[in-house]
């Protein structure tokens, strides 16, 4: 007789989300999962069609808003959760310039409205210890680096962009709830992802399609920003022993310690796309295109990941060339999953975001 656990994740029709309860189901066989997710242009249940049949019925998609009050109360009123896994969001840099309110009202409202829900089921529930508000939060509250230097969990919030304010803001409400009213907590701030199901809107499924379309690769400025890089299921493995070995009240980084410039990830892109689609080398480097600047584009990104790895001692076990092979693999696959996700509000960002650029 296996000990059943009910787990709330939203956002799970998203990417990482998505990723997550496909890892999730198939490593913790007594995990049911409810998914709390609106559909935005970014979410889509093509992602968990995909599920094997003998995991769905462990898998409950509630189609619903992180800020309606009365849902969550019914729903933690229906579960007796053994934790929250956070991933809902408005996720895009680009799309936070060009109108920051949704990022304000969905980020920190809507996580607010969720932790409040959680609270007050946790207290009803006599204040299990061993609750769990998993909030997942990205590198970016930390701001830019220079050439220099990695994020530490001590290092201070310095937000450029409406997104990343929105999400500072959004873990310092969690850290005000596990202070003022003891909810356990943990938080992870993790560097980017890239994998299966990401929408192609971000730099990595962008170039793809955009290389397979051979349209023009829009760099922003000259390039030379760094990020760092993590395949998502590395994330995912993270972000499940931070949810069970965690210490509540804690915030972990998450990082792969691959650092690559955008114009590096774009040339390997091209260069392994061309081969696989049988082009002439350097086909493809020809559609690169320097494009205006992203406004207040943060330099560098890089994750000092040691509090994770000797804590809870994870690592990540893909190489980074060999994830990206994976990446343009999975897509060339899967170009029915991209033309299905890409709605005609898709196509209006596209205009929008590129073309005036
Ligand atoms: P995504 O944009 O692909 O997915 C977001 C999901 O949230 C979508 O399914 C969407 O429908 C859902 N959603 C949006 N608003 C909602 C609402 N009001 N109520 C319920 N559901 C709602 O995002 P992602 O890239 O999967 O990121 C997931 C989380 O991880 C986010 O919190 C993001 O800030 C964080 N994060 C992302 C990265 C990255 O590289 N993608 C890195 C670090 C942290
Ligand atoms: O067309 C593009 N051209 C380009 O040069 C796009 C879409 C991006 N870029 C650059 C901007 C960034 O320096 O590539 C880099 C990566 O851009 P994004 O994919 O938009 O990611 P980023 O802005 O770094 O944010 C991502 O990582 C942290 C996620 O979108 C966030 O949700 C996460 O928190």
């Amino acid at each position: 007789m296996i000990n059943t656990e009910t787990i709330l994740v939203t956002g799970g029709a998203g990417f990482i989300g998505a990723n997550f309860i496909h890892f999730a189901l198939k490593n913790r066989p007594n995990w049911q999962i409810v998914n709390l997710d609106l559909l935005t242009y970014a979410g889509n249940l093509i992602s968990l069609a995909t599920l094997p049949v003998e995991h769905r019925s462990r898998h409950t998609f509630v189609h619903g808003d992180i800020r309606n009050t009365d849902l969550l109360a019914r729903l933690f009123q229906q579960h007796a959760f053994a934790g929250v896994i956070h991933f809902a969001a408005e996720s895009h840099v680009d799309r936070s310039i060009r109108g920051p309110q949704v990022f304000v009202d969905t980020n920190v409202g809507g996580t607010c409205t969720l932790l409040q829900a959680s609270l007050d089921a946790w207290q009803e529930r006599g204040r299990p210890a061993d609750f769990r508000f998993h909030h997942v939060s990205t590198d970016e509250v930390y701001g830019s680096l220079g050439l220099t230097g990695a994020f530490t969990e001590q290092s201070p919030y310095d937000p450029s962009s409406p997104y990343s304010a929105s999400k500072a803001a959004s873990d310092h409400f969690v850290r005000a709830y596990g202070r003022t009213y003891d909810l356990p907590f943990v938080i992870t701030n993790c560097s980017n992802n890239f994998g299966p199901y990401q929408f192609p809107e971000k730099l990595i499924p962008l170039m793809i399609c955009n290389i397979l379309a051979e349209k023009p690769l829009p760099v922003y400025g000259n390039g030379e920003n760094i990020r760092d890089w993590l395949y998502v299921l590395d994330h995912c493995s993270a972000l499940l022993r931070v949810f069970e070995k965690g210490t509540a009240g804690q915030t972990y980084n998450i990082g792969g310690g691959t650092e690559q410039s955008n114009i590096d990830i774009v040339r390997q892109l091209c260069k392994i796309m061309d081969k696989k689609l049988g082009r002439t080398a350097g086909a493809s480097e020809s559609l690169i295109a320097f494009v205006t600047d992203r406004p207040g584009h943060d330099f560098r990104y890089a994750i000092d990941a040691a509090k994770i790895k000797e804590e809870l001692d994870w690592q990540p076990q893909y190489s980074f060339a060999e994830a990206l092979r994976n990446t343009v693999d999975w897509y060339l696959a899967n170009m029915a999953w991209v033309d299905s996700v890409r709605s005609g509000t898709y196509r209006q960002w596209l205009e929008l975001n590129y073309d005036k650029r």
